[in-house]
């Protein structure tokens, strides 16, 4: 797979995939991820990429001239050209999933109020959103599509169980909790269920679990009462 970064700051959205299993995933050749300064595509003296916006308001646009020229000096035949902003859909695992076995992503960066609404009528495939919050930078949203997707191609998890298993698992329907050792630590012992070594009781109770989890933490997730 290969993935292009368009941003005004490459090195953020760079710097969390360069370290541990992403970067291990890099060097092994499962992905190749390069990051872009729209700024290179500025024909201003000064490198500006952005105005105010039309119709008045805060902030700032960033205007379509350096856009197209880099989306277009960017984008082959077979990529999908995704912008990260917080109009965009919410990103669900199962995007993820579909995104991970395209060939190539190009993941444009909004930044202050967004991007020309021309660019995305013309050039952007889908917006993504990653949740219900304002960042400040479309280059963290970008790095946190990229950690989604490379975990996802084949080779790139070191117990290539977490992956699958993971896919056949229910999206409305957090996990269990889980314990390790020591047994009792301060005075905190792991469930006696989870020692017993009955496969069917340690199944029943993980599911129950979750349950109880989920409808704690995401009571707007399918009813689980
Ligand atoms: Cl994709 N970008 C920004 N700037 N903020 C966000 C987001 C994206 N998703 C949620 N909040």
């Amino acid at each position: 797979m290969r993935i292009d970064i368009l941003t005004l700051f490459p090195e953020i959205a760079l710097a969390p995939l360069s370290d541990s299993i992403i970067q291990r995933a890099r060097g092994a050749g499962l992905v190749d991820v390069r990051g872009h300064n729209l700024r290179d595509w500025s024909e201003d003296k000064h490198h500006r990429v952005d105005d105010s916006p039309c119709g008045g308001g805060p902030g700032m646009v960033l205007q379509p001239g350096p856009l197209h020229a880099a989306i277009m000096a960017l984008k082959k035949e077979n990529t999908r050209v995704i912008l990260m902003t917080p109009q965009g859909a919410p990103l669900k695992q199962a995007r993820v999933r579909e995104l991970s076995s395209e060939g190539h992503l190009l993941i444009v960066c909004g930044h202050y109020e967004g991007i020309d609404h021309r660019i995305v009528e013309t050039l952007i495939d889908e917006e993504v959103s990653i949740g219900d919050y304002v960042l400040t930078n479309g280059a963290i949203a970008a790095a946190i599509l990229c950690d989604a997707v490379i975990r996802l191609l084949p080779g790139a998890l070191g117990d290539s169980q977490s992956a699958v298993e993971e896919s056949f698992s229910d999206p409305d329907l957090l996990e269990a909790p889980c314990y390790t050792r020591p047994i009792d630590f301060m005075g905190i012992k792991v469930p006696d269920v989870l020692l017993s070594g009955n496969h069917a009781k340690i199944k029943a109770w993980r599911r129950e679990k979750a349950e109880e989890r989920t409808r704690k933490n995401r009571p707007d997730l399918s009813d689980h009462a």
